[in-house]
């Protein structure tokens, strides 16, 4: 099956066959043609890879061929619906943004569960990971690559009790990337170290089978201290830890990707921090990859705030490097993971990696003298120290057990609040076994011990060989499980969404199809708290149900505050009852100038009231700019803030087919009152029923022109040919020409 642009994917499709659905590649993919200038419509860029087949560009692409061009970094979009039907239709809005990086979240408290969950129940911030939804997720990813024309990598976590299970899982459904940190575990989880680090030697050389990218737990520490900017020497210690562990299991460097975080945001002076550890974790690591998080920590529910530290975040990959550029702002400060955040965020990283093509070639990092080079090297030299004093102390177990982790300190000074776990203590205690005298297992990518010249000696390297191959040569081994809970699995929730996969029905959704919330922004000039109360109300007045209020800012203490208000309608809206005007038909250029030319056409136009905004009208004017006068139309232009009266004086005198008035000041609707001015003028006139009235402007809806006396109205986005056509059109119609 192939997918069309006009044409939704279809759920009922993905799930057919999917017992015998097989990844048809396995392994991370980097982005193409890298490292090489390219012209791209009118320009030509240093920093871009290779353009999709199809995407959905810029909305200020318009202005530039529409071109859509993709960054050197791949991007990620973190996808924490809950259900995965759901992540699956966000995942291809996503790749049509630009993002190639499908990071699915788990459920809340996966990590504790010590086996596979199976089936497709719903999750709680996340999915729960499982084997038919990992397959349904990677086959639909199949059919987007194919039509965006990109290949499309996708991932979850490999950490928590079952990695090792989970790790073989993802092998086997063709899983590209997973984040696994034994650390992770450790320090955030509360899973026994022991089992955690064995653990993770087996699950890493799953990984390593599959040639899965691994993306490690650092940042994390990052998010949980108190200030983000004092564990700066201890991420290095913690990516050091995971990184060199990963090389010796056998992991290929390129496929270890750091995960770092900006540690700081505005209103700090975050550059002078971040940059010099950006450059410090560089250079330390530079065979390793730099997966680029946003900073998550110093986030609140403001779109706009997370959006400025996302931008800078992005300066500093320009200015460095990220081979993987992160995207989850804003949602993961205001916990409203919504597929338009998703899609922003990742708009946002096309949109600034995009304005900064080629920035390093102009600017230079200052490396080897003053405060940058200084800070580079203190970095370096706690960090080794940090590693230093783990060593005297016996080792990372008994750093862990002395809280070295996450303390609030900046090393080598240390406030005794760090996570201290005991090497016998957290989930999972006790449970690791030394292998028997005659241990052998006959898997492929096992980890140790395996004792196989017992059995056959041409199996050392090939234990599974003994069976005629395991899961990993032979996925019909797989033991495929549909469904486990009656109650909890996609059947059930098809059958609820079934009339507005399959009728004509519409309903409004943020998360899931059918969760009917709308978001609602309201500025009220009260403080804070009133406000906030004040909104409830009115969202329960307008009918919403569920109503939450996800954001405030004070404007100023008395005089307003800003609201962002969710809430559910439970109404359907039927398309087929909906009463759409036909798009309007533009004229060729040979059409239009042969009308003109048979008669001659002239306009009077100008911005009126006290609008000196002149550009609109000239675009629509001007040759130059493809404007009416291409076409012959005789264009009289008055200038701006030219007086209703004035103009249809000019009118008159000039014997003009019509009148076009601009007008962007739209304060009190007044750009509204001018055109029901200029309409009452022109009957009082006489000649309203002679002369064609045009308003333009960047906030003028057509409806609400024609409301307001105007035949037409022209808002944002318009362009000469469409008011040429119009009237073109409409002068027939007045002289009941066809
Ligand atoms: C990111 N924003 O992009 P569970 N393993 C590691 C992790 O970092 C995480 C999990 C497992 C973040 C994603 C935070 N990271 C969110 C190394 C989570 C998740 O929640 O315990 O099932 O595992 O990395």
């Amino acid at each position: 099956m192939e997918l069309k642009p006009n044409k939704k994917l279809d759920i009922e499709y993905i799930l057919k066959d999917l017992d015998r659905y097989r990844p048809r590649r396995r392994g991370w993919v980097w982005r193409r043609g890298i490292g090489e200038k390219r012209q791209i419509g009118k320009f030509e860029y240093y920093d871009m890879s290779e353009p999709l087949k199809d995407s959905q560009p810029l909305p200020a692409a318009k202005y530039f061929d529409n071109i859509d061009p993709q960054s050197k970094s791949i991007i990620t979009t973190e996808i924490a619906s809950g259900r995965f039907e759901d992540d699956i239709r966000r995942m291809r809005m996503a790749a049509w943004h630009g993002a190639d990086h499908l990071m699915v979240i788990r459920t809340a408290g996966q990590s504790h569960f010590d086996g596979l969950i199976e089936g497709t129940p719903q999750g709680v911030g996340g999915i729960p990971i499982t084997r038919k939804q990992v397959r349904a997720q990677r086959k639909a990813l199949d059919l987007i690559e194919d039509e965006v024309g990109r290949p499309i990598n996708y991932h979850s976590y490999v950490s928590g009790v079952a990695g090792p299970e989970i790790a073989v899982m993802f092998a086997e459904e063709g899983v590209n990337g997973a984040h696994q940190d034994p650390q992770y575990n450790v320090l955030y989880r509360n899973i026994n170290m022991v089992r955690s680090f064995v653990d993770a030697a087996s699950a890493k050389k799953s990984m390593v089978w599959a040639n899965m990218a691994q993306i490690d737990g650092a940042h994390n520490a990052n998010a949980t201290a108190r200030e983000a900017w004092k564990v700066m020497p201890e991420l290095m210690v913690q990516h050091a830890i995971n990184s060199m562990f990963s090389v010796k299991v056998g992991m290929k460097k390129e496929n270890i990707c750091l995960s770092t975080v900006p540690p700081t945001a505005p209103p700090a002076p975050c550059m002078r921090l971040d940059l010099p550890y950006a450059v410090a974790l560089r250079e330390l690591f530079s065979e390793y990859k730099m997966r680029a998080q946003m900073n998550t920590k110093y986030m609140e529910s403001s779109a706009r705030e997370a959006t400025v530290t996302h931008v800078l975040n992005l300066l500093i990959s320009q200015l460095t490097r990220a081979e993987i550029q992160s995207t989850i702002t804003p949602d993961e400060g205001r916990n409203v993971p919504w597929h338009i955040y998703n899609i922003e965020a990742v708009d946002t990283a096309k949109q600034a990696f995009a304005g900064m093509d080629g920035l390093t070639e102009m600017l230079e990092i200052k490396r080897d003298s003053g405060e940058l080079a200084e800070k580079v090297r203190e970095l370096k030299e706690r960090a080794v120290l940090f590693m230093e004093e783990i060593l005297e102390v016996g080792g990372y177990f008994k750093a862990v057990e002395e809280g070295f982790f996450v303390d609030s300190g900046y090393y080598p000074e240390r406030n005794g609040d760090g996570i201290s776990r005991k090497i016998d203590g957290g989930v999972g205690a006790g449970t690791v076994y030394e292998r028997d005298e005659d241990y052998m297992a006959p898997v492929t990518a096992h980890f140790g011990y395996n004792n196989i010249e017992q059995y056959d000696d041409g199996a050392v390297d090939n234990p599974s060989k003994l069976i005629g191959g395991c899961t990993f040569e032979d996925p019909d081994k797989i033991v495929y499980i549909d469904e486990l809970d009656e109650n909890d699995n996609i059947y059930l929730r098809l059958e609820e969404t079934e009339e507005l996969r399959n009728t004509s029905k519409l309903k409004p959704e943020m998360e899931w199809l059918g969760d009917g919330i709308i978001l609602i922004t309201l500025f009220l000039p009260a403080e804070e708290r009133i406000a906030e109360f004040a909104a409830l109300e009115i969202g329960k007045r307008l009918g919403l149900q569920d109503v939450e209020v996800i954001h405030r800012e004070i404007m100023q203490e008395a005089e307003g505050t800003r609201i962002e208000l969710k809430g559910r309608v439970d109404f359907t809206i039927d398309i087929d009852e909906l009463v759409i005007p036909p798009k309007p038909e533009i004229l060729t250029e040979d059409e239009i100038r042969e009308d003109i030319d048979k008669r001659p056409m002239a306009v009077v136009a100008a911005t009126i009231g006290e609008d000196e905004h002149s550009v609109g009208l000239r675009e629509i004017i001007d040759i130059k700019h493809d404007g009416i006068e291409k076409y012959g139309i005789e264009s009289n232009y008055l200038g701006t803030s030219v007086p209703v009266e004035k103009l249809v004086d000019a009118a008159i005198e000039l014997d003009a087919d019509a009148i076009l008035a601009s007008t962007i000041i739209s304060h009190d609707d007044i750009h509204y009152r001018n055109m029901k001015k200029l309409h009452d003028l022109c009957v009082e006139k006489g000649i309203r029923n002679n002369i064609i009235l045009v308003a333009g402007g960047t906030q003028v809806s057509n409806e609400l022109a024609i409301e307001n006396g105007m035949d037409a109205g022209f808002g944002r986005g318009s362009n000469g040919d469409q008011v040429a056509t119009f009237l073109v059109k409409k002068r027939r119609e007045m002289t009941n020409e066809s």
